[in-house]
């Protein structure tokens, strides 16, 4: 027997509503590389949750491509894990629409990212913003997923998840695997650089604000230079001080030394000196993936070819739950 059916599962996606940044990186792309020995990986192009914000369709389109180049750039190997983009499996809509039938209003209510987002989108806040969750929940009970590699911002979905899953077990019978959230501690939650009490989001509209994975070296070096700190001059790992706090975050993560180290490290030396070693640690982190990415993106057959295997793979998997859970629910099925 296969030594893959031992392994747990994972389920994890981004969404391609913008360019992703460093937060991306450091939060996912790069603990899905790592997790991609010890599991059974899904990771999806999550394009049905990017159009709860307006998109441009044409970039959208684009956006989903690069997207997978990218994860596939930033070392996940495409004979490891499944890649899918979630609107070739419709089983995720078919799933969506029971599990909402397993949800509450109230529950849908309480979601700090639906608060947030429907604020910072007070013009458009729509159905498939406040079911977000739902989607998200099918997304991961339909692998039967024993782990889901979040951002600490996803712990809250996860949880609803989990509830969903319940509750419909206890309806109907066993029938999804409870997932658990599967938080990194490695993978610090990256700010904004203009705005460090803020995450760095895809979808600011200020482009100094973040990093992005194809930014040039000139580019990054530019932005950690006008990132937001404040006038104490010393490095310091100090939450109190939210835009050097980041910025030694940032400088932590990608050299693999301790905050304190980092504080060690540019004792005595101005936010001159420090900013410059940010921008140039990150612009050397990034360069294999832009690299990697501008050959991958030259081949878009592989690329389609890989979309199209995975879909079917992950279809497969997909329509056993959705058989299980519509002949659980009482829809009739003809033999
Ligand atoms: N700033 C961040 N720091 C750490 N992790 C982050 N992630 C996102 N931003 C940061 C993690 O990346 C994964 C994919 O995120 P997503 O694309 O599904 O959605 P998001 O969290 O809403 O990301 P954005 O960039 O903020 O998108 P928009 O602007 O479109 O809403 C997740 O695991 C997330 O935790």
């Amino acid at each position: 027997m296969d030594a893959q059916v031992f392994k747990k599962r994972i389920l994890s996606a981004a969404q391609p509503s913008g360019n992703l940044t460093l937060g991306n990186y450091l939060g996912a792309l790069k603990n899905w590389a790592d997790l991609q020995k010890d599991f059974e990986c899904f990771y999806c192009v999550a394009d049905l949750h990017a159009i709860t914000l307006k998109q441009e369709p044409s970039l959208l389109r684009q956006r989903s491509l690069q997207t997978l180049a990218l994860y596939i750039a930033c070392g996940i190997d495409p004979q490891k894990v499944t890649f899918f983009i979630q609107s070739h499996v419709p089983q995720h809509t078919q799933l969506s629409w029971v599990l909402g039938c397993s949800t509450m209003f109230g529950e849908l209510s309480r979601m700090t990212q639906f608060k947030d987002k429907s604020q910072r989108h007070a013009d458009n806040i729509n159905v498939g913003l406040f079911t977000y969750p739902v989607l998200m929940a099918a997304d991961i009970l339909l692998y039967q997923a024993n782990l889901v590699p979040v951002g600490d911002d996803q712990r809250q979905h996860i949880e609803l998840a989990r509830d969903i899953a319940k509750r419909f077990n206890a309806n109907y019978s066993e029938t999804f695997t409870i997932p658990e959230a599967y938080i990194l501690k490695s993978s610090a939650r990256i700010m904004s650089l203009q705005d460090p009490t803020r995450k760095m989001s895809k979808s600011d509209p200020n482009p100094s604000a973040c990093i992005f994975i194809l930014d040039s070296k000139d580019e990054i070096l530019k932005k950690c230079k006008r990132a937001v700190t404040d006038s104490e001059a010393v490095v310091a790992a100090d939450p109190a001080r939210p835009g050097i706090y980041n910025l030694v975050q940032i400088y932590s993560a990608l050299t693999g030394k301790s905050a304190e180290e980092v504080a060690a490290e540019f004792a005595g030396r101005g936010y001159g000196d420090f900013k410059a070693a940010v921008g140039e640690t990150c612009a050397d982190a990034l360069a294999p993936v832009r690299e990697e990415y501008a050959r991958l993106t030259a081949d878009k057959a592989y690329l389609e070819e890989i979309m199209k295997n995975g879909a079917e793979k992950a279809s497969y998997i997909a329509q056993k739950t959705v058989s299980k859970v519509y002949r659980k629910v009482g829809f009739y099925q003809p033999r």
